[in-house]
């Protein structure tokens, strides 16, 4: 008699073990992938900075977009009409504004430094200014400084580009924007804040 109520609370405790481990919730991380680098806490994605939603593959937009450098690869080395920008018919001196709107070319948001008597690209720049208008059209205007004024300056070109593209579904560091009938090549690279 002794021998069976032992059974019977071996198999009571068995029991209690077993229903134990089938009451175990199940795990909240179980189907559910978080993409770009994210990882489930919880049965929720912790996603990883400029990537949000459920999976992580919604882009943030970022609060602004620093400009650390500009690089001028490409430019109209003469006038249309085939003569030299430069005032003396030298070599170029040439210096980058950038405008947060393409309608007014005078709204500088940065004046780059002169390099004098170009002869050779690519130009480097560093702006190191935060745009804020992440997703307008920002335009590049290459000059060529000549005399004391800018009236003498001479437009060498211009491009617009959009610091951020949310509809790409990458992040990039750097941005090239190209115009073949302009004969321009630039790139930029940037560092993002949110
Ligand atoms: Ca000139
Ligand atoms: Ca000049």
């Amino acid at each position: 008699m002794r021998n069976a109520y032992l059974m019977l609370l071996l198999s009571a405790l068995l029991f209690a073990t077993c229903s134990k481990e089938d009451d175990s919730p199940p795990d909240p991380c179980e189907g559910i992938v978080c993409e770009n680098g994210g990882s489930c806490v919880n049965g929720v994605c912790d996603c990883p900075e400029g990537w949000e939603g459920a999976d992580c593959t919604t882009k943030s937009t970022p609060s602004s977009i620093t400009l650390e450098w500009i690089e001028v690869i490409e430019y109209p080395t003469t006038k249309d009409n085939g003569e030299s920008w430069d005032i003396d018919g030298g070599a170029p001196d040439i210096y980058v504004t950038i405008t947060g709107k393409a309608d007014n070319i005078f709204d500088f948001l940065y004046t780059s430094e002169t390099h004098d008597n170009v002869s050779t690209t690519p130009l480097y720049y560093y702006p190191q200014i935060d745009l804020v208008d992440v997703e307008h059209l920002h335009s590049l205007y290459i000059w060529d400084e000549d005399g004391s004024s800018f009236e003498e300056h001479d437009l060498i070109g211009f491009i617009n580009f959009k610091p951020h593209e949310s509809m790409s579904n990458v992040w990039l560091d750097e941005l090239e924007i190209v115009s073949p009938s302009k004969g321009i090549r630039i790139r930029f690279g940037m560092k993002y804040v949110f």
